[in-house]
């Protein structure tokens, strides 16, 4: 980052949402964590359980994997952005020829208290507070976090739920990922 931009961009916490609904879904949820805290100013500071949730919005499409992580960031919003898009790209690309389709996404949820709403960039994320694949693993690991309308993950959250449903800690998921899909990944 620049001088400029790294004076601007103190340490806070930022909260991203990944979801994955293609191929080796926990082992891209758990790519993704390791490229975004390999990344210069962004530091993995806690992660949620994972959850397999329905699909929401487009609702005939295979369930999804869902995760709530918490970076120590001192990027720049759009240098958060733009780190979140490469490790999507370089997911999408690296896993694509051997697994078939594969699909990551990463949602940014909060920065800090900041406020952002540029053509490329709506923070806090306009959806997160409607949908429980977010609220659920959030309230688990930043219960008291304030979110937009002034209530929080915990008192948004409805728990675990069929839609909802906890399968473990992103190790243990990615290992039964394994051994179901043989021993060669
Ligand atoms: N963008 C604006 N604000 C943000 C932000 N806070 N974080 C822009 C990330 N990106 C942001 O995103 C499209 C554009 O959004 C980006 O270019 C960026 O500049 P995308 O990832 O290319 O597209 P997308 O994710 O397919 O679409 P969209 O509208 O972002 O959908 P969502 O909100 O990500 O929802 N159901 C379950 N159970 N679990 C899921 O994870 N995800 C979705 C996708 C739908 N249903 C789901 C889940
Ligand atoms: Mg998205």
């Amino acid at each position: 980052m620049t001088d400029a931009n790294a004076r601007e961009a103190g340490g806070r916490p930022a909260y991203l949402g990944l979801g994955a609904n293609i191929g080796r879904r926990a082992r891209a949820l758990s790519d993704a964590l390791a490229l975004l805290d390999a990344t210069d100013g962004l530091s993995l500071t806690a992660v949620s359980s994972v959850y397999e949730t329905e699909p929401v919005g487009v609702t005939d499409q295979p369930r999804f994997l869902n995760l709530v992580a918490r970076f120590e960031c001192r990027l720049s919003p759009e240098e958060l952005l733009a780190a979140a898009q490469d490790a999507e790209r370089r997911l999408k690309r690296v896993r694509a020829r051997r697994w078939g389709p594969r699909t990551i996404d990463v949602d940014i949820l909060l920065i800090g208290d900041e406020r952002i709403t540029t053509p490329a960039l709506t923070v806090p994320h306009p959806e997160m507070t409607r949908r429980q694949f977010v609220l659920v693993p959030l309230a688990e690991i930043a219960p008291e976090v304030a979110l937009p309308g002034g209530r929080t993950a915990g008192e948004l959250s409805g728990g675990e739920s069929a839609a909802v449903r906890r399968l473990g800690t992103v190790a243990e998921v990615v290992a039964r990922e394994s051994a179901e899909a043989g021993s060669d990944g």
